[in-house]
């Protein structure tokens, strides 16, 4: 299997580490690619070479939006972005964005990026290596980095 990883210098956390931590913890039979660009913006093409040219089975983008207004629009276009890319691939690309305004406080902050990494990649592992495990959690009110909101 081949991860292709990529990240941003403009997140404030090094998720990409926290998630490539975890998938080697879980799998042993996995080569990843790390790119590491700008920004969000920059990861959709990012993540299109490293499924057409380095092969990847799946991609997580990793990312962290800013506080203001233009960096959620930005975020939002990354997020087209990403998914265009998944559309013209047939590929997964997981989105691991992490709003900087989702926690006021640093270390908190830094807990929830690297708890998201973890469980996004965590999620890639069921779906690239245990399709019934996943479906297992089918409704189950799952989230990623935070507690899960559970079932009704
Ligand atoms: O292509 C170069 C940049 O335009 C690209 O890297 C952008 O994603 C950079 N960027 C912004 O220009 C911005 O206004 C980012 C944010 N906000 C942001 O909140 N998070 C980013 N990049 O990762
Ligand atoms: O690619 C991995 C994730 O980015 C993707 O599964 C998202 O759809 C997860 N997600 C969010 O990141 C979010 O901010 C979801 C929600 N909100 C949501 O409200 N409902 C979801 N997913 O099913």
């Amino acid at each position: 299997m081949r991860i292709g990883i990529c990240d941003t210098t403009f997140a404030r956390f090094d998720m990409a580490a926290a998630a490539i931590d975890e998938l080697k913890k879980n799998a042993y039979d996995l080569k990843i690619i790390r790119e590491t660009v700008p920004g969000v913006k920059d990861l959709p093409v990012t993540a299109k070479i490293l499924i057409e040219e380095e092969n990847c089975d799946i991609v997580m983008a990793l990312g962290m939006p800013g506080p203001m207004e233009k960096d959620k629009m930005c975020a939002h276009e990354a997020s087209t972005g990403l998914i265009n890319a998944q559309l013209m691939t047939n590929t997964h690309i997981l989105e691991v964005f992490v709003h900087e305004d989702e926690e006021e406080d640093p270390v908190e902050l830094a807990k929830l990026a690297e708890n998201r990494a973890r469980e996004h990649a965590q999620n890639l592992i069921k779906m690239m290596y245990h399709r019934k495990a996943m479906r297992k959690e089918a409704g189950m009110g799952m989230r990623e980095g935070k507690e899960d909101a559970g079932p009704l």
